[in-house]
């Protein structure tokens, strides 16, 4: 019976079929419930909204960087019933004293949405959170339905403020949190970042049993994911991480901090005991960064348990004799960035220095091993010509050739608020600033190309897993299927088809 106590529903507006355990509201769900808390969890990932596309069928089908999941065989199924609807019916039924939404700007509006029907039928509070109203938290609290924005990290604030709001206190002096009074808006400072050692273990208990099955490479296997490190110690321009460390640093902090190996095997002790994980997503953004002593305690550890894992890493880290050590474990799938064929490009447009030569040789090394790796690569940025784009297709191709277990996933850059390319975008009238991006980057582009049309973009897009992946005797066919008119449609249909059966 939970009535009496303090209740939080917590909100994940998760795309259509991005079924993956969100850390986020693991790690606020553990902070809550130790400290007294009720948790409920509402997803949306088994709603398809109207134009809402499946984006894993859409790798699957059109991009071939992955393939296509059989939903049916582990009882996943796509939701009829209305998603407004539905949330009300959840929040009339629980009651919550505090509603949490987390959120990524593809997934702010859908959270807005969501909390607009939760005003209609509840007058508790709403905070927002996550990475978008940590970078954008100006564009958060003008939300007429929020009344709170956690900027940063959330554990300690959510216990604070349900803490106070329980007591019937004032919340104006939360730290990381802005929240509005009257016309006022009051933006309080960070708080001190803790330690990831000393954070409560993610909980999972409030998750359907949808988001355990994480899709990877066709297959949806019971997966945790494990956080090794938060932050990452890169400033690429495309990514919103290097803001974040950047807010921090403005407070002094370090946004930076790993887990320790003790920590983290005795979490991974308890998520075995209580979920009998079938695979691990080990949430880092380079695990190989880990230095040897490191790296020779988690093999060391790792070998009793032996759970089919995930990692993804940097291809300068990488050496036969680590891949080998890891595969030995249980390595499954690893995924690198390449992002631009073009070395020069990568280093000053990118900020992300490393030799084609050195992205070669990583996948060789992985040849070496048998071993199977996602290779993600971005087109569309501002400025980059057909001629730019091309290179990154054909080094995929390339390294196809060296690898044939490798999968090439490319994407369209999305200008994201917080990454620098986002200010390079707006500042090149590339693109129209508007307060939130609905839109997720893998079928066409937010910005207005300097280079190419949106139609000759398209239609690269469409053509590139022709081009990296099938021979090069196809070569007219493929370019006549960059066109849009009947016969490239033909054209294309044909080659993704024949590329369907040669990747099966
Ligand atoms: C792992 C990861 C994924 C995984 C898992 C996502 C998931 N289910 O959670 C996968 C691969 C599925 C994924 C997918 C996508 N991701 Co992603 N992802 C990440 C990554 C690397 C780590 C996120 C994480 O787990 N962090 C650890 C947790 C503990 O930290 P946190 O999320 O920040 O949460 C803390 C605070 O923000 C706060 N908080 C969060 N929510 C709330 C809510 C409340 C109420 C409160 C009070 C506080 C609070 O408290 C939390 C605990 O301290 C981040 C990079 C990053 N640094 O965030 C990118 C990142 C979040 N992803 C990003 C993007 C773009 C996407 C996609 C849209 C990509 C796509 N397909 O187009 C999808 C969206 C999927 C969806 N949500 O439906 C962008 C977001 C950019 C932006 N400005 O919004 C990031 C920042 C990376 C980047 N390119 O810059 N992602
Ligand atoms: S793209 Fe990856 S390596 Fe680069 S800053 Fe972002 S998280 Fe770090």
């Amino acid at each position: 019976m939970v009535s009496d106590q303090f209740k939080v529903l917590l909100v994940y507006p998760g795309l259509f079929m991005q079924t993956a355990l969100p850390l986020s509201i693991a790690c606020l769900t553990a902070a809550l419930k130790y400290a007294g808390f009720d948790v409920r969890v509402f997803d949306t990932v088994l709603y398809q909204e109207p134009g809402e596309i499946d984006e894993n069928e859409e790798r699957a089908e059109h991009h071939h960087s992955t393939r296509r999941l059989d939903y049916a065989a582990v009882g996943l199924e796509k939701k009829t019933s209305d998603l407004l609807n539905d949330f009300e019916q959840a929040v009339v039924e629980y009651q919550p004293h505090l509603i949490g939404i987390s959120a990524v700007e593809s997934t702010f509006g859908r959270g807005m949405r969501l909390a607009g029907r939760a005003r209609e039928v509840s007058t508790s509070p709403i905070v927002v959170g996550g990475v978008f109203p940590t970078l954008a938290p100006e564009i958060a609290i003008a939300d007429p339905v929020v009344d709170m924005v956690c900027v940063g990290e959330g554990e300690d604030v959510l216990v604070e403020l349900c803490t106070a709001l329980r007591a019937g206190q004032d919340c104006g002096k939360i730290k990381n949190l802005w929240l509005k009074r009257g016309n006022e808006i009051i933006k309080n400072p960070l708080r001190p970042l803790r330690s990831l050692d000393d954070l409560q273990d993610p909980d999972f208990s409030p998750f359907g049993r949808h988001m355990f099955y994480k899709p990877m490479q066709g297959n949806l296997f019971k997966t945790i994911p494990v956080e090794l490190s938060r932050g990452c110690p890169y400033r690429c321009s495309y990514c919103a991480e290097p803001s974040l460390k950047r807010l921090y640093r403005s407070h002094n902090q370090e946004y930076f901090r790993k887990k320790s190996i003790p920590r983290l095997f005795a979490e991974i002790g308890q998520i075995i005991e209580h979920h009998s994980p079938e695979f691990f997503y080990f949430a880092t953004e380079t695990f190989l960064a880990m230095n040897e002593e490191e790296f020779d305690a988690f093999i060391e550890q790792y070998r009793r348990i032996k759970i089919p894992f995930w990692i993804q890493t940097r291809p300068e880290t990488v050496t036969l004799k680590r891949i080998q050590a890891l595969q030995d474990v249980g390595m499954f799938w690893i995924t690198m960035g390449i992002e631009c064929g073009n070395e020069e490009f990568r280093r000053t447009h990118l900020k992300r220095s490393m030799s084609n030569e050195l992205i070669k040789k990583s996948a060789t090394i992985l040849e070496q091993c048998g071993q199977g790796a996602s290779l993600n690569s971005i087109i569309g940025f501002p400025h980059e010509t057909r001629e730019l784009m091309f290179e990154t297709i054909m080094l995929n191709k390339e390294l196809y050739r060296i690898n044939a277990r490798i999968r090439a996933n490319i994407s369209v850059f999305t200008p994201f608020r917080g990454c620098e390319l986002y200010d390079e975008s707006v500042k090149a009238g590339l693109f129209s600033p508007v307060p939130y991006l609905d839109q997720t980057n893998i079928s066409s582009s937010a910005l207005r190309l300097d280079t190419l049309s949106d139609k000759e973009f398209a239609g690269i897009c469409r053509a590139v897993p022709l081009y990296v992946y099938l021979p090069d005797e196809n070569l007219a066919s493929i370019i006549a299927a960059e066109s849009f008119s009947e016969e490239g449609t033909r054209a294309y249909e044909s080659l993704n088809n024949k590329l369907k059966q040669i990747l099966a």
